[in-house]
């Protein structure tokens, strides 16, 4: 009898402990909420000495060839874009497009963070359209709580499902003629990648930011960000190939008051990718001593 009431008691302590715990972390995590403000937080204004980082992002090696997507299951897309290719990397004179360039780190001169400023959501949306059954732009930025407005300029139905892991998931359709949809993103978040359940060749990217310091490299692989403070700064390129989180590398720059820095980029070498990662590369080599002695 006793020793029933004391497992009774056990079970009891675990379940409510494992209760307390879930709970715990579900407040932990706040998915969905709104970004975590830190005590240091200051509004952020510009000075008038706002400086530039511009550069290029380079392509080393031989670029593979766009193919040709089958777009046979839809006949709409075949006649709004006969010449639909695959636009993973888009390379033109050894220069790469669709590269989404970001200030990561860093601080202006007087010390303070840049992850600590706040800055306004602009008021203008930012589009990405559904044309040729393609999306348009490929890669995008939009700022924390800015308009993110989708767009069908296609004669057929698409259905936009972005794969968020901080921000909320969600997929809409959107019929030929109907009217953009619009939503935010209330959550720093570098890429949230986009795909179209509809035409299962459709990618675009979404880069969340807390503030304006990003830009996406152009056809000719260049990129500008303007209005950063004077300070020193990591500036992070990130592509889509590379793994299933795509590939990003860093360079630290140094911004002088009015001045302009440079933070040139290069990708498709293989040996540079693979060293900008040596955490992920060590991990198998860890892992295959211990599997052996079970
Ligand atoms: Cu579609």
């Amino acid at each position: 009898m006793f020793k029933q009431i004391k497992v009774w008691l056990v079970l009891t302590t675990i379940l409510s402990l494992t209760v307390i715990g879930a709970s715990c972390s579900k407040t932990e995590t706040n998915e969905g909420g709104p970004e975590p403000s830190s005590a240091t937080s200051k509004a952020y204004t510009a000075k008038g000495d706002e400086g530039t980082v511009s550069g290029a992002v380079a392509f080393s090696g031989t670029p593979p060839t766009p193919k040709k997507i089958d777009s046979s299951a839809d006949p709409a897309c075949g006649t709004a874009n006969p010449n639909l290719v695959t636009e993973d990397t888009m390379v033109k004179d050894g220069k790469l497009a669709n590269v989404f360039v970001y200030v990561k780190d860093g601080a202006a001169a007087d010390g303070t963070k840049i992850g600590d400023y706040t800055f306004t959501t602009p008021s203008d949306a930012v589009t990405l359209d559904q044309k040729g059954c393609h999306y348009v732009p490929h890669v995008l930025g939009v700022q924390v709580n800015q308009k993110f407005r989708v767009t069908n300029s296609d004669p057929t139905q698409h259905n936009i499902h972005p794969n968020p892991t901080t921000n909320p998931g969600w997929n809409q359709t959107q019929p030929n003629g109907a009217a953009p949809i619009e939503k935010t993103f209330a959550r720093h978040e570098v890429l949230i990648p986009v795909k179209c359940d509809q035409h299962p060749w459709m990618k675009s990217y979404v880069a969340v930011v807390k503030h304006p310091f990003f830009a996406v490299t152009g056809e000719d692989g260049t990129f500008v960000i303007k209005g950063l403070p004077p300070g020193k700064y990591t500036v992070a390129a990130w592509h889509e190939k590379g793994g299933a989180k795509g590939t990003e590398k860093t360079m630290e720059v140094t911004v002088a008051a009015n001045g302009t820095a440079t933070a040139d980029f290069s990708f498709g070498d293989a040996a540079a990718t693979a060293s900008s990662q040596p955490g992920l590369q060590m991990m198998p080599a860890l892992e295959l001593p211990m599997l052996g002695r079970h």
